[in-house]
């Protein structure tokens, strides 16, 4: 096999070029190549510089993932970058796209880093539960400084190119298309000064900041190992030789790299990239163009839907039926955006940008000419077949027809169009503008190029899209009704609300149960009739107790919307335990988890078995991008596969629960669902 990198001379400078397709992962060929050539350039008295620089579309994205947890090869990266460190002619990083963890590292081992102002440079390995290994806790503080290390080595996020040149990560900004000939004429520049190795620069600014740091963010990192290590690291830089630093890195590195969080965290790197493949459907086919979209509702569901498309400069339209509603909606959206804009999540002109493509109307007629239609209304099916019925008769032909429906059957939805081809759900997750996950459900009819085109843009707008079949709550909401169901008998039988939440946020949930249903709204699909009480949700809507909007639900709430266990909401379900006739016991932890968690993971191999889900790995990223299912502990079916399914099937059977077929058999092979 041909290397993935290669050498050419100009003059006095050698360039090195890595061409390791799609994202120059630093996998054993390119960094054998990389060390290669560097050796090769010391050796040659005519070189007298080198440049690193990478084709394609960035730079070294980092270390190669898939490597982890195999047996290591030679040359080791931190040894490649040590190499490069130790050249005694000055060599040139050359920074396009994304320089990314080991990437970064690679380029910190370069005397000299010159950059298009449209790079980002970056440590993500938070994100995979791991911290900078090859030398980026050690030379970042030495570079970009203790403060901008700290932050990128605990929180993952990159920084653009213009702020790495103001904190000295970058030493010169390049032309957006002249990198190779900018970075060349800057090799040849620095052939006087001669190489400046990093770990020979002083340590830039007070360490102080690294414990304020981690203060500031103590409930962002609640549950994760990495961001504390990588702290203690960039701390270690600030008082160790640089040797000494290096190996407590190491030794912090490896201690992740094995440990249960990475693994989960990887797990959900490759998940979420598969998730987009869709089973069956060729990857190349032909998508349908989408230049317009057209929403139907204003309410908050349909105006988070719009901001989607409105932020990647995609035209929408929205409909609403009065003027006042509409109106109402529009106010939102523009609110949202300046609350973002405050925030510096948007420049006051792209708010404006984004609100000039939105087009709010009163007329379904107006949709004629959208190339996708979402409509997000009130979640009844007489409603959703009329809308869509008109939908049919207006908007052009070829044209997507999407329901963002949470439960109903969009076989049923799409037999109110003679173009059920073109009909899919597009469930998205509240709020729309903010929430990763969108659940795309394929029905019986949906042409296999209108699902690849939902797919695709769903990446435009940066989401996470999971393919889903149809069945009641599709992936996530199924199997969030076997949690509620046990959450509600569990109060019967003596636990409490309060009790219960917080086993799930010790576990790593943003909230329990019964604070997500305070914070969705305890009436969400509430009868409406207080004299009809069958159940103790009844009995708290029938007095009013409709969650944080109304100031109480299963919790009291303080005017900071601050919660506290109610005596009111006690009394209620010590009357219904009591007219069920039932003793009240101490319910432990455990049992909590077993009966609240383990028929997550019942539901999941269910709807594995039926192919509601596509893979086991989809299960979990709709966990993660959905409901806030702790990354670290890599979605329900990963979870289960690490707790062991023998023991899942052994809790649920405690609790008489019938035992998904799936599931068993996983058990009783003690196999996995995840890779
Ligand atoms: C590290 O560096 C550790 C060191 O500190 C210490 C070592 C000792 N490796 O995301 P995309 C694949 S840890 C292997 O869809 P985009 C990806 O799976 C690493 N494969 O593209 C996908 O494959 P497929 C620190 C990788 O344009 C394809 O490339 N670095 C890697 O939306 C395209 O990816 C990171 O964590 C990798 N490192 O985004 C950066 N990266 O086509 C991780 C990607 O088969 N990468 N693939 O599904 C990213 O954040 C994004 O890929 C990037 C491009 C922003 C670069």
């Amino acid at each position: 096999m041909s290397s993935p990198i290669s050498t050419e001379r100009h003059g006095d400078v050698l360039v090195i070029t890595s061409d390791n397709p799609p994202v120059n992962a630093l996998g054993a060929a390119v960094r054998t190549g990389l060390d290669a050539a560097i050796r090769a350039a010391v050796a040659d008295d005519a070189v007298k510089a080198v440049v690193i620089r990478c084709e394609g579309r960035t730079f070294f994205a980092g270390a190669d993932i898939t490597e982890f947890g195999k047996p290591p090869v030679d040359p080791w990266l931190p040894a490649l970058v040590d190499t490069i460190e130790a050249s005694p002619k000055p060599v040139v990083a050359a920074i396009h796209g994304t320089a990314l963890g080991g990437g970064l590292e690679t380029a910190l081992g370069c005397h000299y880093r010159i950059a298009v102002p449209s790079a980002k440079l970056g440590t993500p390995e938070v994100k995979l539960g791991l911290l900078p290994g090859a030398g980026g806790t050690q030379r970042l503080p030495r570079t970009a400084g203790i403060e901008a290390a700290a932050e990128m080595c605990a929180t993952g996020t990159p920084i653009g190119a213009r702020r790495a040149l103001d904190l000295g990560l970058v030493d010169r900004l390049a032309g957006e298309d002249s990198l190779t000939a900018d970075a060349l004429a800057f090799a040849n520049e620095v052939i006087a000064q001669g190489p400046r190795p990093t770990r020979a620069l002083p340590i830039k600014g007070a360490p102080a900041a690294i414990k304020a740091f981690a203060e500031a963010n103590a409930k962002k990192f609640r549950g994760f190992d990495a961001p504390a290590a990588a702290l203690a690291c960039v701390e270690a830089a600030t008082r160790l030789p640089f040797d000494e630093g290096m190996a407590f890195e190491r030794e912090q590195f490896t201690k992740l790299l094995f440990g249960a969080q990475s693994a989960a965290m990887r797990h959900i790197f490759f998940a979420e990239r598969q998730a987009a493949k869709i089973d069956g459907v060729d990857k190349d086919i032909a998508l349908r163009p989408i230049n317009k979209v057209g929403v139907i509702g204003a309410g908050t569901m349909g105006g988070g839907i719009s901001m989607n498309f409105l932020t990647a400069g995609i035209p929408v339209t929205i409909v609403e039926m009065k003027q006042e509603a509409l109106d109402h909606g529009v106010g939102l959206i523009r609110k949202n955006y300046e609350a973002s804009a405050a925030k510096g999540r948007f420049m006051p002109e792209q708010v404006e940008a984004a609100m000039a493509a939105l087009t709010p109307t009163l007329s379904f007629d107006d949709l004629a000419d959208c190339d996708l239609v979402i409509e997000a209304v009130y979640e009844n099916m007489d409603v959703k077949k009329e809308v869509f019925g008109k939908l049919d008769r207006i908007v052009k032909p070829g044209a997507i027809l999407a329901s963002n429906t949470s439960y109903l059957n969009i076989d049923e939805i799409a037999a109110s169009t003679g173009r059920a081809g073109d009909v899919l759900g597009m469930h998205f997750f509240s709020p729309a503008n903010v929430m990763k996950l969108l659940e795309v459900v394929r029905g019986a009819k949906t042409a296999p190029d209108v699902l690849a085109t939902v797919m695709a843009l769903a990446k435009k707008i940066k989401k996470v899209a999971v393919v889903a079949g149809v069945c009641h709550g599709f992936i996530g909401n199924r199997m969030l009704m076997p949690r509620q169901v046990e959450s509600m008998k569990l109060l019967m039988e003596g636990a409490t609300p309060a009790q219960i939440d917080k086993v799930h946020v010790d576990f790593g949930m943003p909230m329990g149960p019964f604070q997500m249903s305070d914070l969705a709204g305890v009436d969400i699909g509430w009868h409406r009739d207080p004299a009809r009480i069958e159940n103790i949700r009844d009995a708290l809507c029938a007095v009013g107790r409709w969650g944080q909007k109304t100031g109480k639900g299963f919790y009291d709430y303080d005017d900071k919307r601050r919660p506290s266990p109610s005596a009111e909401v006690q009394a209620i379900i010590d009357d219904f335990a009591a007219k069920a006739g039932m003793t009240k016991r101490a319910i432990s932890d455990e049992e909590i988890v077993e009966r609240t968690l383990y028929p997550m993971v019942n539901e999941g191999a269910l709807i594995l078995a039926e192919k509601m889900a596509q893979r086991a790995s989809d299960i979990d990223v709709v966990w993660i991008y959905g409901y806030g299912w702790p990354v670290y502990r890599g979605g329900p079916m990963f979870w289960a596969d690490l707790e062991g399914n023998d023991k899942i099937v052994a809790g649920l059977e405690k609790h008489g629960f019938t035992i998904a077929p799936l599931l068993k058999e996983k058990a009783e092979t003690k196999g996995r669902f995840t890779a």
